[in-house]
């Protein structure tokens, strides 16, 4: 799979976003991002899994997509079996570098639904199809509850029409109406998944026996012609991953320097000057506090430029720090709980025993200043991980 995603992403020439990453311009990497054209984005390949219920006809709409018929050369099995445990790949003859993934069924004794998405690694996939038959069940709504959550798109398959529109011709002859009857489904489809608060579900009621009617012509074309939005969100989705060791190996770097700014205040607490060891202490660690955040690009005044860049609400952005505060009453508050009280015996024990107070007090903030900064570099990495993350999001919502 990282194979996979690495080749994937060496065509598109990430390095101006891995160095905007690593410089800490949030805003450069999405720059970067959105001043790609369309075009750059046709070497970028496309998974598409085609999922469902067992049995609603996955394979047979693969083949039909690629003009085969059951039995063909190369064409995917169908039957009345459930026989699949392994999702299998089929290139599309038509859209380039775009591969059809014959997915198993969900739901059945192999494939329960509980663990079907870990199982088969779903987030692997950049686009789904999730196919039914039938009534719309619980199972399609829980798989596109899934795919929204992660991100991601899907169409809605309803297969068999044509079993459908017989039974109604059957039943009610005088009264059949092909196009009444194929509008209630798209209705039923549409209204089960937009009750799981999926907005806007693309659906299409096709026969993979009949490509040429109801929708599946149309299915091919919705598909040809949003390739480029499809291939640039499926980008999208890939880039944290993109993004991910680049912020470790700037929080390495950064991690490396800690022991130096420790040693530091070390030897400024070591000093007897009452309130100097506190102050000395807290001047150092709110400076890297800031340090750090500027550095890796989420400090306030970066956020909000991010913000605007993809035209979100600064709130959305700042949910995503979870790390320790970044104003100077937050850092003092932080340095209070965590060493004003060693610091104050320190400093009393300075009046009977200076050497042993210089040693207590220098001890305190080397070992305070070392682990809290630690603590807080990685805490801030975590945050521009979420940050980036998000804006990558918003930007996957802007061109939907
Ligand atoms: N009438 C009708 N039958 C279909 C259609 N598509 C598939 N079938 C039949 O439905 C049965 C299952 O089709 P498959 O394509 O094997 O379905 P699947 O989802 O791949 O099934 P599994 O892989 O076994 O879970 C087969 O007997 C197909 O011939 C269709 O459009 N119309
Ligand atoms: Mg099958």
């Amino acid at each position: 799979m990282f194979l996979l995603l690495c080749r994937r992403l060496s065509a598109m020439a990430l390095d101006g976003f891995r160095a905007a990453v690593y410089h800490g311009s949030l805003t450069d990497a999405i720059s970067n991002v959105q001043q790609r054209t369309p075009e750059s984005f046709n070497s970028h390949t496309l998974s598409i899994a085609i999922t469902g219920e067992s049995g609603s006809g996955r394979s047979s709409l693969i083949n039909a997509m690629r003009g085969l018929r059951a039995g063909d050369e190369g064409a995917a099995e169908t039957g009345m079996l459930d026989t699949m445990t392994m999702p299998v790949a089929y290139p599309d003859p038509v859209l380039p570098g775009v591969t059809l993934w014959d997915l198993p069924g969900v739901g059945t004794p192999y494939f329960p639904l509980d663990t079907y998405w870990e199982r088969l690694n779903l987030s692997q996939y950049d686009f789904f199809i999730i196919v039914g038959f039938q009534r719309f069940r619980s199972d399609h709504a829980w798989l596109a509850c899934k795919i929204q959550r992660m991100g991601m798109r899907f169409y809605f398959v309803r297969s068999k029409a044509d079993a459908d529109l017989d039974a109604s011709r059957r039943q009610r002859p005088s009264s059949y109406d092909e196009e009444r009857i194929l509008e209630q489904i798209r209705e039923d489809c549409r209204r089960g998944v937009a009750a799981e608060g999926v907005g806007h579900p693309q659906v299409f009621v096709v026969s993979s026996w009949e490509p040429n009617r109801y929708d599946f012509p149309l299915l091919r074309q919705t598909l040809q012609m949003e390739l480029p939005r499809l291939r640039r969100h499926a980008f999208l989705l890939s880039l944290p991953a993109v993004a991910s060791p680049i912020i470790n190996q700037k929080k390495a770097a950064l991690k490396g320097e800690i022991w130096k700014i420790a040693l530091f205040s070390c030897l400024l607490a070591a000093i007897p000057v009452p309130g100097l060891a506190f102050l000395g202490t807290f001047f150092v660690f709110r400076k890297h506090l800031f340090g750090y955040s500027s550095n890796f690009g989420v400090d306030n005044r970066s956020l909000l430029a991010l913000a605007r860049q993809v035209r979100r609400p600064l709130g959305e952005l700042t949910a995503m720090m979870t790390s320790l505060g970044t104003t100077p009453m937050m850092a003092l508050k932080l340095l209070l709980d965590s060493v004003g009280a060693a610091m104050m015996v320190a400093e009393y024990s300075w009046k009977r025993l200076p050497v042993f107070g210089a040693l207590v007090s220098g001890g305190v903030a080397l070992v305070t200043t070392f682990f809290m900064l630690r603590k807080h570099l990685a805490s801030i990495a975590d945050d521009t991980r979420r940050v980036l993350s998000k804006a990558l999001e918003a930007e996957r919502e802007n061109a939907i």
